[in-house]
């Protein structure tokens, strides 16, 4: 274990508010981690702020007729009052436009160019004429070399992930004017990412530095390591860290060649961390160095996928060459989160804004938590739907938790005038983890102390959804507790045993109220207010319990007297819904064009093979003759295919999405000098080759209409 923790989340650029995939995307997997941390007592900081520099705020005030400076103010402030009212408990939201920062990244751009990490040069660069301005980044637009996007920007395709340069750009077009830009020469200072790329790769693949194991890869996410890699693969290029542009942190003035030039957006962001840092330590008379600088930190930055190859590969390049810094033990990157089948879209208006969502349910706020954490893209794009946040609410918040928490609270104040009953411990209950099984109430705290822990594990490894999973098994198996037990029917008959039924149920409750703190943390405090327990200080409340939990202690002891109960959730209506689907769009043009299509999933690549693997390969046109299903096989038709100088059986797995007669007729490539193989009885001479979509759907790959049959396909 760390001694301290320094976790960011990515700074959002303060051109727009702020969305729920934003939301489920860094910061909400973020708080969730820091508030748990902080109530295993750990130290802990966690920095944010505002990234005000680079084009998505010229582009943005541009479009708007104003200025950066307007634009970056104003959004910077809704962003900070939106983190705020949805519970995001950052230590310090800082900003870039601060002067500490412009110091900070300066400083480390004289360290870097000292220890000669840049190549300067001069190279042609694309030059939009009318705008009379360079081009870089999100000035400029094209089609994704990777995955064919027509929409990928100078700087990053958003649909793949892909890290580009504007030069990658096919068919490349200015953001400003629209105009096909033309080259001109200017003088950069590039990152040597060529030399680090080596070291990148094993730190990335075995967590090893300087010889030093950091961390362990397999704690990483898959798709974070495989973008990494897949980037690697392709071999590092040296890249650009400064910008012609007028926005921007200046290049240091002392610096020959330094006028009209700013710090690439990417160098002076992530170094907003470090800033933020600072501010904070100043703030609260602290140290921000051993923050960054000791081996005994654990850096933890949370981001969404598309960020990830700036916080894995670049930002480690930068503060390893910088050389005074540790590098991050995880990037816990997530997907995409997707609303009602639609990819979100601020253009389109088609989001949920946070800020509107606390204006339209005051005091729900953790209902949307609630549901964004359920609905997280912790491995694989997710979808938010309206409908399905009702039902949740009604069925898990409100049927399950807020219904036991008040169970417990109105028959403790009914039965026992709020007072937590003191009890015989020899009282046979049955045990709301499994139907008929007589529980012990140490068993029951020693249950409660197995679960937080697995809540603890979970959220460690970042599996939030997991973690919120077992602590609504904890609401779950209380619910369980008092209907196995009926202390409405049996409280004449059984005083004492209903005494350790109800007792119990109030443990399940007080365990609750921390258990939820990272994930609602609003109803927490209104929880704790119903057991008269005291506000959480976040500082090692929960470590306390399990101490407690681990030598048998209760959590609440008898004679303590309850406050008084509320309802912690209530159910969200069909209108409320409604209305909340009507207004998705709401400012769409008229003619809205067609549904986007969803993020789509592409399989990661397979490793480079060589030309001649290729060559090996003997691929021809054909065409299918004959079709019969196959006996006891659901997936294989039987072909017989025209291969011009013969005509082959080929037994193909395409029953479940063609009918014979489809087929029948079909031209197709087919792999020819694939070894024959047989199967159930029939030898298969060849492949058809088919394309399949990520639904699994299955299209021929076909020559054109009467092309011969029998020709090679190279
Ligand atoms: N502002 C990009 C983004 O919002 C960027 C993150 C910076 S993190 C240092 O996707
Ligand atoms: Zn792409």
């Amino acid at each position: 274990m760390k001694k301290r923790y320094l976790v960011t989340a990515a700074l959002p650029y303060a051109n727009g508010p702020l969305h729920i995939g934003h939301l489920a995307g860094a910061y909400l997997p973020a708080d969730i981690y820091v508030r748990y941390l902080r109530l295993m007592g750990r130290d802990v900081v966690f920095v944010c702020g505002s990234d005000e520099h680079g084009a998505a705020i010229t582009v943005k005030a541009r479009k708007e007729g104003t200025t950066p400076q307007a634009i970056v103010d104003q959004y910077h402030t809704v962003l900070k009052d939106t983190f705020e009212k949805i519970g995001i408990g950052f230590d310090i939201y800082h900003r870039t436009s601060a002067p500490i920062h412009h110091q900070t990244s300066q400083d480390f751009f004289r360290k870097l160019l000292d220890k000669g990490a840049f190549l300067e040069e001069t190279t042609e660069q694309y030059f939009d004429e009318i705008a009379g301005q360079f081009l870089a980044d999100r000035y400029i637009v094209g089609t994704c070399p990777v995955c064919a996007n027509p929409e990928a920007y100078g700087d990053q395709c958003e649909k793949c992930g892909s890290a580009l340069s504007p030069t990658d750009l096919i068919n490349p077009k200015s953001m400003l004017s629209g105009s096909v830009p033309v080259k001109r020469p200017t003088k950069h200072w590039f990152l040597r990412l060529d030399q680090h790329e080596a070291w990148l790769r094993e730190w990335i693949n075995t967590g090893v530095a300087d010889g030093k194991k950091l961390h362990n890869p397999a704690d990483w996410k898959n798709h974070v390591l495989g973008q990494c890699n897949s980037w690697l693969d392709q071999g590092l290029q040296p890249r650009a860290m400064t910008r012609d542009l007028d926005w921007g942190v200046d290049v240091p003035q002392e610096i020959p060649g330094s006028e009209g030039k700013k710090l690439y957006v990417w160098l002076d962001a992530p170094i907003g961390y470090i800033s933020a840092t600072k501010q904070w330590a100043l703030d609260n008379g602290k140290d921000w160095e051993p923050y960054w600088k000791s081996d005994d930190t654990a850096l933890v930055h949370f981001i969404g996928k598309d960020n990830i190859v700036f916080h894995c590969l670049i930002f480690p390049a930068i503060l390893k060459a910088h050389g005074d810094f540790i590098l991050p033990c995880n990037v816990p990157a997530n997907q995409f989160l997707n609303l009602e089948g639609r990819k979100l879209s601020t253009s389109k208006n088609w989001a949920v804004w946070v800020h509107e969502y606390c204006a339209d349910f005051p005091g729900q706020e953790d209902v949307l938590r609630y549901n964004m954490i359920k609905k997280m893209p912790e491995q694989s794009d997710s979808e938010f739907t309206w409908k399905g946040f009702q039902e949740t609410n009604n069925n898990e918040l409100v049927n399950n938790l807020a219904n036991f928490v008040n169970r417990v609270l109105v028959l403790s104040h009914k039965y026992y005038a709020g007072i937590v009953p003191a009890i015989d411990h020899d009282q046979d209950f049955k045990s709301g983890w499994e139907t008929d099984k007589t529980g012990s109430y140490d068993q029951e705290l020693s249950l409660l102390y197995g679960k937080l822990r697995e809540m603890g594990t979970e959220i460690e490894r970042f599996n939030f959804r997991e973690a919120l999973r077992v602590v609504m098994e904890i609401s779950s198996a209380g619910n369980a507790l008092l209907q196995f037990n009926e202390p409405w029917k049996t409280v004449k008959d059984e005083p004492e045993m209903v005494k350790v039924v109800l007792n119990l149920a109030l443990q399940y409750v007080a365990v609750l109220s921390v258990a939820i703190r990272p994930f609602l943390p609003f109803s927490a405090d209104r929880l704790r207010k119903m057991l008269n327990l005291g506000l959480l200080r976040d500082k090692g409340d929960l470590l306390a319990i399990l101490n407690e939990l681990v030598e048998g202690n209760p959590i609440m002891l008898p004679n303590h007297a309850l406050g008084q109960s509320e309802h912690l959730f209530s159910r969200i209506s069909d209108e409320v819904i409604e209305a909340q689907i009507a207004k998705l769009g709401a400012s769409e043009p008229a003619s809205a064009p067609a549904a986007e299509p969803t993020e789509i999933q592409y399989a990661p690549m397979k490793e480079t093979i060589q030309f001649d693997d290729f060559a090996k390969m003997d691929i021809r046109t054909g065409k299918i003759l004959t079709a019969e299903k196959m006996e006891k096989s659901k997936k294989l038709l039987k072909l017989s295919v025209d291969l011009g100088f013969e005509t082959r059986t080929i037994l193909s797995g395409i029953a479940e999405h063609f009918s014979p007669e489809e087929v029948v007729g079909k031209q197709v490539v087919v792999l020819a000098n694939l070894a024959p193989r047989p199967m159930m009885g029939v030898e298969s001479q060849g492949m058809i080759l088919m394309a399949e979509n990520e639904q699994g759907a299955l299209s021929f790959v076909s020559p054109a209409d009467g092309w011969p049959s029998g020709f090679g396909v190279r």
